[in-house]
Order: structure tokens, then C-alpha cells, then sequence
């Protein structure tokens, strides 16, 4: 068998000088410098720290923390010690993360001190043995653990077509499922994107995503490495900070909020971008206006590129020539992506016309994670995964995104999924039914809205129902604004019109 370890295909793009930095913290108390050779060194004594428990093949390693360069060496850790990284976004709340530890049986799980004393009960519960924590200052039982282990390591001999990855991503009905991503799957991708954008020696990505997520976990990080690229590494999304900071690189990724609010910072200039190659931009539409205006005010002309959790990336605009990338389209299928566009009935769409989006490719995950039959719905007879997006191609093979069969809701890069949040209001005392709906909004692209029908008799609060919404599911999800209404508008055949809903609440947010 060959060595087909993702980490090591990373690990063999480290520039010869491994005493140049790797990454450069840029909102920590004090700039903290990594080196390539921290990275290996770091990662080699976490893999060893993961070895010495003795865990099973292709454990499943849960993570959720703050966004540190410790969190990455561990996510790359998992990697080289050949289990599965299943990282959580750091919003979930304790019921989320049941389910989600409960589903994927981790055998260990990383979390924040604040959080350990629940995830702890959780762990012991559920029957995972180990929890350690990790904080973004560098302490935490994790690192304690791993400090007595060599800075040596062999990575585990993988196989393309071993997991690397588990993705939870809600499904329209039920719970989350989780995307099993291969090695494969990853380098693959990672080597692609490599190509199309044009990594060339001196690039240095401005990091300012979170990395629980595909964007800024693989593209954004997946890129760096594999170039050899250093980093400069913000815990979080400040558009002052950030703007501060691109004089000095070359390469940004941000879902379309972080470039609306680029655009309301003063600070972000023409001559901020200087020193700039390539904006881009996914995760959600980009509306046209934000593209235009982006380009009036530095001159850079957005690239907007189309992916999934189930897939990685699937299209992009190109990179050459630059007056080649078309707003409002996320560009053609990349090399080795097959892109197909069919009607309901399963009939191929000449150019032009809409319907669902199908996809093939080395890039296409393995199916859900113990969840066969959701697997098999979501492919058609001849192997093709059905994203639940709807497009349509132009004669030259550029795709449009019109909207979505799912019925999924994406706020600031964050996807909701109705049906979820739907069911914690339906479960509430006096509630006899909702329906949750996406608006525009400025700033998120969509917001969250809700509309509750209360059973007969009885009196709903709407700022009570939020604040109890707050507690109890992830802070993106909750409704920006819920409404107690007399009853829902139906069809003919009983069903909920969210059409007229979305209408009726349409202009709260778009200013
Ligand atoms: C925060 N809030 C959100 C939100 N993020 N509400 C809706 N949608 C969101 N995305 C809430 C907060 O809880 C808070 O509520 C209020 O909004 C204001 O918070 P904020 O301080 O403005 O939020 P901030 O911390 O700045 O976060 C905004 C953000 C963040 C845009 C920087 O959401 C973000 O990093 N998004 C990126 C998501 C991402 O990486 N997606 C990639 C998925 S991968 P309150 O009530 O507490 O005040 C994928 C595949 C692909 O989709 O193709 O890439
Ligand atoms: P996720 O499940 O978080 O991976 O979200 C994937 C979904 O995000 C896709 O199925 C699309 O609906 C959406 N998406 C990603 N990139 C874009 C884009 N550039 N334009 C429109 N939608 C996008």
C-alpha cells in the first residue's frame, strides 16, 4: 500500500527553510511566530500523545474549541495519527453536542474549560473515554498531555479511501448527518484548487474564518500548507484588524459578510490591497452589489467559487483572465468535478434552463456516516450526488445558483435548517405549530425568522421564547426576530406557504 496520509502530502509542501514562519498570530496578547518546524514538531507530539491511547482504527476525534494555531496542529495531528477529525462549531450548545457525540461514538473529545464539566458528563454518558481541554492560550490538559511525548513521528499509513473527516451537516429532515470525507477526497480537492488559483511561492493567506467548517478549515488552510504559505492567523472576524493586517498579504477567503462588512470599514482602501493577488469568495451567495462595489472601490475583481461539506469545491470562476470572473455566477465545474443539471423527472437541462445541481468526482464524499439509506437518497441510480442547489449553466459552462430544493436557510456562512429549528419551538409549552423562514439581511445575506402559532387558550411571549431559544441551540440559529401570529397561511392542500411568509417579512432586514 502506498502512503496516501493527506498529512503527509502537507507536510511534504514545507518550504526547505524550516525556520521560517509558518504563521504569525495577529490578534493574540503577543504576535506569536510558528515555524514550519513548530508545525512538525507540534504535530508529532500530538499524533504521539493520540498513539499512546491505543485507540481503535479510524477513531473519531470530536474538537471543539477556539480557533488557535494549536487547534490546527491538532486538527493536522488526527491526520498524521491516521484517525477522524470531527470538528464542532464552537456555537453548538450542550443538546447539539449530544447528539452529535452520541451519533459519531468519539473516542476522544477536545473541548473548552468553560464547556468540560458538561462535555465531561456527556462523555461519561455516551462512552467516550477520554476528554481532554484546550484553550486559545496554549494551556489546557491537551497540551499537558502531549508535552511529555517526542517530537518524532511516522504518520500512519493511510489510503486514499480512508476517512480523514466526519462534516456534520443538518439534513432538511431529522438530524445531522455526518459527511465522511476521505483522504482523497481532500488531497484531491487541495491539489486542484492549488492549481486553478495560482499558489505561487511568496503567497501569504490572510486566515480570519473559523476552521470548523470546509471554507476555512480545507480551502483556506488546505492552501496555505500545500504552498508552503505562511499565515496570518486571526482568531476571529474584525474588519479593522483585517484590513490593517492586508498590506501584507496576497491571498483572502471570507463568505460574502466578511467582505460587506470590508466595504462599511473606512480603513479598507485601494491601497490596502496592494499587495493583494486574489479575493475570494463562497460559502453563500455573493449578491452582485457587493462584487461591484468591491471592485470600484480596490480594483480586485472577487472570485467566487461553489462547494459543499458532502463534496469540498465543485466549481469556480477563473483566475486568468481576471475580467473572466462573472458575478453572480460561482463559475464553471473545476477540473475532474463532472456538473450536471436535470429537472425533476431526471432529464438532462439544455443550457439555460433551471433545475437541480448533480455532481461527480474524486471530490464527492463517501456517504453519511452510518446512515446508508440517507446515503443512497441523496445519489441518483448512476451515481451522481444531488446538492439540493438549483442552477443552470450558460453555454460555456458557467453555473448560476438560483436557489435551493433543500430548504435550508444560510446566514453569514452558517447554515440553518428550518425543520431543526421548528421542532425545539414546536417542543415548547403552548406552541401548536411554526414554520422558520429565511429573509434578506444586509449584513448575513439571510436571516432567521420565525412564525409561531399558539395552541387555543393560550398566551405565547416571543422575548421569552428567544431568550429560551438562546440556551438551548447555537446563537446563529436563533431567530433575529419571532412573530405570534393567529395561524399559518396554507395551500389547497393544507401545506405551509413559507412563499408568503418570506414576503410578508421580506423588507425587516434588507436595509
Ligand atoms: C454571529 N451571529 C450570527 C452569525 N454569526 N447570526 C446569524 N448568522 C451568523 N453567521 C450572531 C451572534 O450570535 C450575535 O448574536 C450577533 O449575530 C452579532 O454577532 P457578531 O459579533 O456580529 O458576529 P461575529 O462574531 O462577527 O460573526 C459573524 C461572522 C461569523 C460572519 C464573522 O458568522 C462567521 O465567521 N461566519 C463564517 C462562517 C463560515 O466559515 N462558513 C463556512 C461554511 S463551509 P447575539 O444575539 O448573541 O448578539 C461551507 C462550504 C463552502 O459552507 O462552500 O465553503
Ligand atoms: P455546507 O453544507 O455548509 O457545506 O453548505 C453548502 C451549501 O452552501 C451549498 O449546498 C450551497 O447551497 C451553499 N453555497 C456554497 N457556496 C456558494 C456560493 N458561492 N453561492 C451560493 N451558494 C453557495
Amino acid at each position: 500500500m502506498t502512503q496516501e496520509n493527506l498529512f503527509c502530502a502537507l507536510r511534504a509542501a514545507f518550504p526547505d527553510d524550516v525556520d521560517a514562519v509558518a504563521i504569525e498570530t495577529a490578534d493574540t496578547p503577543d504576535t506569536l511566530y510558528y515555524t514550519w518546524r513548530d508545525l512538525e514538531r507540534g504535530t508529532a507530539m500530538l499524533a504521539n500523545l493520540i498513539d499512546s491511547l491505543a485507540l481503535p482504527p479510524e477513531s473519531r476525534i470530536a474538537v471543539q474549541t477556539e480557533k488557535s494555531v494549536e487547534a490546527l496542529m491538532l486538527y493536522l495531528a488526527v491526520l498524521r495519527a491516521g484517525h477522524i477529525y470531527l470538528p464542532l462549531n464552537t456555537a453548538y450548545q450542550a443538546g447539539e453536542v449530544e447528539y452529535f457525540i452520541g451519533n459519531a461514538e468519539p473516542a476522544v473529545v477536545v473541548c473548552t474549560e468553560k464547556n468540560v464539566r458538561w462535555v465531561s458528563d456527556l462523555a461519561a454518558r455516551l462512552g467516550t473515554p477520554y476528554v481532554f481541554t484546550l484553550e486559545d492560550d496554549r494551556s489546557g490538559s491537551l497540551l499537558d498531555a502531549a508535552a511529555p511525548h517526542s517530537d518524532r513521528h511516522t504518520p500512519a499509513l493511510r489510503a486514499a479511501d480512508d476517512l480523514a473527516a466526519i462534516l456534520y451537516t443538518s439534513g432538511t429532515t431529522g438530524r445531522s448527518k455526518g459527511a465522511m470525507l476521505t483522504h482523497g477526497n481532500l488531497l484531491s480537492n487541495a491539489q486542484v484548487l492549488k492549481d486553478v488559483w495560482g499558489w505561487q511561492p511568496g503567497d501569504v493567506l490572510l486566515h480570519a474564518l473559523p476552521i470548523f467548517h470546509v471554507h476555512g478549515l480545507f480551502v483556506a488552510s488546505h492552501g496555505a500548507l500545500l504552498n508552503g504559505s505562511r499565515m496570518i492567523w486571526f482568531s476571529r472576524f474584525d474588519p479593522r484588524a483585517v484590513a490593517a493586517r492586508l498590506p501584507e498579504a496576497t491571498v483572502f477567503m471570507g463568505v460574502p459578510t466578511l467582505y460587506v462588512r470590508l466595504l462599511a470599514e473606512p480603513g479598507f482602501t485601494k491601497d490596502t490591497c496592494r499587495s493583494m493577488r486574489l479575493f475570494i469568495s463562497g460559502s453563500a451567495p455573493l449578491l452582485i452589489e457587493t462584487f461591484r462595489e468591491f471592485r470600484q472601490r480596490t480594483g480586485h475583481t472577487i472570485l467566487e467559487r461553489y462547494g459543499m461539506s458532502e463534496t469540498a469545491m465543485l466549481t469556480s470562476n477563473p483566475y486568468r483572465p481576471e475580467d473572466q470572473r462573472r458575478g453572480g455566477t460561482v463559475g464553471p465545474a473545476l477540473p475532474g468535478v463532472s456538473l450536471r443539471v436535470r429537472d425533476d423527472r431526471g432529464q438532462s437541462l439544455p443550457t439555460g434552463d433551471i433545475g437541480g445541481i448533480e455532481v461527480r468526482g474524486p471530490n464527492v464524499f463517501k456517504g453519511y456516516w452510518r446512515m446508508p439509506e440517507k446515503t443512497a437518497a441523496e445519489f441518483t441510480a448512476d451515481g451522481w450526488f444531488m446538492t439540493g442547489d438549483v442552477g443552470h449553466l450558460s453555454a460555456d459552462g458557467y453555473v448560476t445558483i438560483v436557489g435551493r430544493s433543500k430548504d435550508l436557510i444560510i446566514s453569514g456562512g452558517y447554515n440553518v435548517y428550518p425543520a431543526e429549528i421548528e421542532s425545539v419551538i414546536n417542543d415548547m409549552p403552548g406552541v401548536a405549530e411554526s414554520a422558520v423562514v429565511g429573509v434578506p439581511h444586509a449584513d448575513f445575506g439571510e436571516a432567521v425568522v420565525a412564525i409561531v402559532v399558539a395552541k387555543p387558550g393560550m398566551a405565547l411571549d416571543a422575548a421569552a421564547m428567544t431568550a429560551r431559544l438562546k440556551a438551548q441551540i447555537a446563537n446563529f440559529k436563533v431567530p433575529k426576530r419571532l412573530f405570534i401570529v393567529s395561524e399559518l397561511p396554507r395551500n389547497t392542500m393544507g401545506k405551509v406557504q413559507k412563499n408568503l411568509l418570506r414576503d410578508a417579512h421580506r423588507a425587516l432586514f434588507a436595509a
